[in-house]
């Protein structure tokens, strides 16, 4: 089974993800900007998913964040993110995640999203719910969302790009939309944070120019809970801009997000 598959590869991931953690800023290198950091270990950690993944399953495909990218001939594809919250691993936050999501023929069909920190693990397969368990492996809780009664009650997190220009922009949206909702939560990592709204932990997330790796697993385990995935007025979700949201207040907070983002 593919979600099967991908817990057992993000567990090992997280593991060694999580020795790494001591030694994580002696090795660090950047990306698109200064603050967009790529350590050895989630280089590591993408080396040892893509080589596990494709030694039970040669002919998959597989895109990750890092390089790791291969097209298979099976129809399935795994999308990687091997450390969802690079700047939080380096800082020690705790809330850095391995994320493992398995398309069949372009639609995730199965996810995990392991907070290395935590140990919870959420996953969720197509039509089949989404799940929260914790790091000791206990019973799974089965994830419904949260029902905020307004706006001015819902608990909104989101996130920036790395560019300055991008980071200016987004700065002054969240000045325009925190007076409209309840607060507002900035946790770093979007797989956790869709894994957040899944959980009832905020009611609603948005962000702009996710990659797929970013979302694949965590809006499978959004969607499976019962949240909306929506992207701006004619857009499809993450192109570019990525919504959840709680049901009670999906659609006034989906036309508040468009709003403030007129194109
Ligand atoms: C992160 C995303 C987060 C975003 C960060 C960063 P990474 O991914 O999960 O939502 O706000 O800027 O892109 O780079 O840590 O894998």
């Amino acid at each position: 089974m593919l979600l099967d598959l991908a817990v057992d590869v993000a567990r090992e991931a997280a593991d060694l993800v999580a020795t790494g953690r001591a030694s994580a800023s002696g090795a660090v290198d950047v990306k698109s900007s200064p603050t967009d950091v790529v350590t050895a270990v989630d280089k590591a950690s993408e080396r040892l998913i893509a080589e596990r993944l494709l030694a039970a399953r040669p002919d998959d495909g597989l895109l990750g964040e890092e390089g790791a990218s291969r097209t298979g001939t099976s129809g399935v594809r795994w999308v990687v993110d091997p450390i969802d919250g690079t700047v939080n691993f380096l800082y020690d936050l705790p809330a850095y995640a391995v994320s493992i999501a398995a398309e069949v023929d372009g639609v995730v069909v199965a996810g995990a999203v392991l907070n290395v920190a935590t140990g919870e693990l959420f996953t969720a397969t197509a039509g089949g719910g989404a799940d929260v368990s914790g790091p000791s492996r206990s019973g799974a809780r089965r994830l419904t969302g949260s029902r905020p009664a307004s706006l001015q009650q819902t608990l909104v997190a989101t996130g920036f790009g790395y560019r300055v220009e991008q980071r200016r922009t987004q700065g002054a949206v969240v000045a325009q939309l925190l007076p409209r909702v309840r607060d507002i939560r900035r946790f770093g990592s979007a797989a956790l944070d869709l894994c957040a709204v899944a959980a009832g932990r905020i009611d609603a997330y948005y962000e702009l120019d996710l990659n797929p790796w970013d979302h694949a697993a965590g809006a499978l385990v959004a969607a499976e809970a019962g949240i909306v995935l929506a992207g701006l007025p004619g857009r499809p979700f993450a192109e570019p801009m990525a919504i959840a949201a709680a049901p009670s207040i999906a659609a006034p907070f989906v036309e508040l997000v468009a709003e403030l983002h007129p194109g």
